[in-house]
């Protein structure tokens, strides 16, 4: 999953939150926008209902008149009622379809189509007199073929249907009819996204769309807050899984993981006798066959698990794995084999590296196999009690030191007063072109004159060619390790060369 980069995955995490978040957010406001739209539209169908209820009272004003003519007394008579009702334009006396008297036209029969109506109710139809898509809100009762139609004053109608906030669209709809805040008759339709509300007392249905334009000032304070977090969450979420990720990705996580799957395998490489030719010793190295990035170099993995706290472990593990293999390769027929493990100065400052080359010791007990420490030059070994008293113990269990890569780094003649170590390794700095460089000739005579003072081998490293075994052999060097001779090789093909007596490729 990681070979997506991490700020690839994190950047896409960031959106996906935002994005879910801000879906969420809107869904809630607008949720919130229909609940304000439905309580406007209840409102607005209580003022509409007052304004039809004025309808219904002079309808209930009209008492005798419908049935009785149009006479000039009945005429004034209605012209009084549309006088004094609050929000009534027209009342008509009626028979059938059949307008024979009204306010506006006076004593004139004109024909009117009603909608199949009950015997009370409203319907729109556009303006009689003027503009014809203009509607007339009407309200009808009837009796006994007589019927008052009282024609609903539209400035009124409007006014309410304008007055609705957060709402675009608001329509009244009387039948297969509507009318909206224009005062425009339209055909009624039905839209998922418009919220419809019935009327409580005349029948009708109001219904508007949503008007949800969402921009930063359109929203409450406490929606911005939301937003405000939504984006800081993701934010933060997003640089978490940052952090994790290309921690994911690095050496020190993978390395970490390595440990676990116990994906550092050890390898050795044999050492030669000089005087004999034959191999007597080797140098136990650590090998990394990541999984998916191929090998890594011991130089770059072992440098990090010293700055780590993780050398330890991976010092006890390598003696733990060297030990399993040695006591299941059937080594007890063989010679004499000496094991130089590789431990970081660290390793001094505990008493686990002695716990672990007791192990080492109990567990291949029945082998020929013994132990030496290299002590690296990467870092120097603190001067303290606690290390020399753990060199001693050491030293009892017959335990040599060997001082790696001497000349070079913290191996120096320091380390050799303090710890007097039983062999010196010579770098392969000072190996490599020994036979035309007079400098490191001498570097080198110096080193096993010191060596044989001390009653130290010495153990030339980096070996590759036979004119560099002869120059070392002739200045005294007691053991060789190199290419020369033989590459690093698993721990198992280590102890089956030594049963089988294969110690190199070469001899000398
Ligand atoms: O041959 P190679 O490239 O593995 O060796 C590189 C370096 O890695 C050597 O200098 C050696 O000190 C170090 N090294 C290899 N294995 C170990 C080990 O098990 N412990 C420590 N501390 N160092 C090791
Ligand atoms: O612990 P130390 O730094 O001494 O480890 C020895 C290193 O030298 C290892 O990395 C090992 O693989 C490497 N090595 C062993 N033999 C040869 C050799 O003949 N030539 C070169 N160049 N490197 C070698
Ligand atoms: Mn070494």
């Amino acid at each position: 999953m990681y070979r997506l980069h991490p700020l690839f995955l994190s950047f896409m995490m960031f959106l996906v939150i935002t994005a879910c978040g801000g879906l969420l957010l809107l869904e809630k406001i607008k949720n919130k926008n229909n609940k304000a739209i439905i309580h406007s539209l209840v409102t607005l169908g209580n003022s509409l209902d007052r304004i039809i209820n004025h309808a219904t009272i002079a309808v209930e004003r009209t008492t005798t008149l419908p049935g009785n003519g149009c006479s000039n007394d009945i005429q004034m008579a209605i012209r009084k009622i549309v006088a004094s009702t609050p929000d009534i334009r027209t009342l008509n006396l009626a028979r059938g379809d059949e307008v024979y008297c009204s306010s506006v036209f006076g004593k004139n029969r004109f024909a009117i189509d009603l909608p199949e109506t009950r015997d009370s109710a409203l319907f729109l139809r556009p303006h009689i007199t003027d503009d014809t898509t203009r509607s007339l809100l009407m309200y009808r009762a009837e009796q006994h073929g007589k019927s008052v139609l009282i024609g609903i004053d539209d400035y009124a109608l409007q006014q309410a249907l304008g007055g609705v906030k957060h709402a675009a669209e608001v329509n009244m709809i009387v039948g297969t009819l509507a009318v909206n805040a224009q005062g425009e008759i339209l055909h009624a339709w039905r839209d998922a996204q418009r919220i419809t509300v019935a009327a409580p007392q005349f029948g009708y249905r109001l219904s508007a769309t949503p008007a949800v334009t969402l921009s930063w000032h359109s929203l409450t304070p406490r929606d911005r807050l939301a937003a405000a977090c939504i984006v800081l969450l993701a934010t933060g979420l997003a640089m978490v899984s940052y952090r994790y990720l290309q921690r994911r990705t690095t050496l020190l996580f993978m390395l970490r993981q390595a440990i676990d799957k116990q994906q550092l395998r050890p390898f050795i490489q044999p050492i030669v006798e000089a005087s004999s030719g034959k191999v007597v010793a080797g140098e136990v190295l650590l090998r990394w066959a990541h999984p998916r990035l191929g090998p890594i170099a011991p130089d770059r993995f072992i440098p990090l698990a010293e700055q780590h706290g993780l050398i330890s472990r991976i010092t006890t593990l390598c003696l733990q794995s060297v030990a399993s293999v040695a006591a299941s390769s059937e080594l007890n027929e063989q010679t004499e084999t000496m094991l130089f493990f590789n431990v970081s100065a660290d390793a001094f400052t505990s008493q686990q590296i002695l716990e672990s080359c007791q192990r080492f010791l109990q567990q291949t007990h029945m082998t020929r196999l013994r132990i030496g420490l290299e002590m690296t030059e990467r870092d120097s070994v603190e001067d303290t009690a606690a290390v020399n008293a753990l060199c001693e113990r050491l030293d009892a269990l017959g335990i040599p030191l060997s001082i790696d890569d001497f000349g070079t780094g913290n191996a120096n003649y320091h380390q050799l007063m303090r710890f007097r170590p039983r062999y010196i390794k010579i770098d392969k700095l000072f190996t490599a072109g020994i036979e035309h460089d007079t400098a490191k000739a001498t570097i080198v005579r110096n080193i096993i004159a010191i060596a044989s003072e001390m009653h130290c081998m010495t153990i030339a490293e980096g070996v590759e060619t036979a004119s560099q075994v002869e120059t070392l052999a002739a200045l005294g060097v007691s053991h060789f390790q190199g290419y020369f001779f033989a590459r690093p090789v698993a721990a198992a093909t280590f102890f089956r060369d030594r049963r089988a007596g294969i110690g190199h490729r070469r001899e000398i």
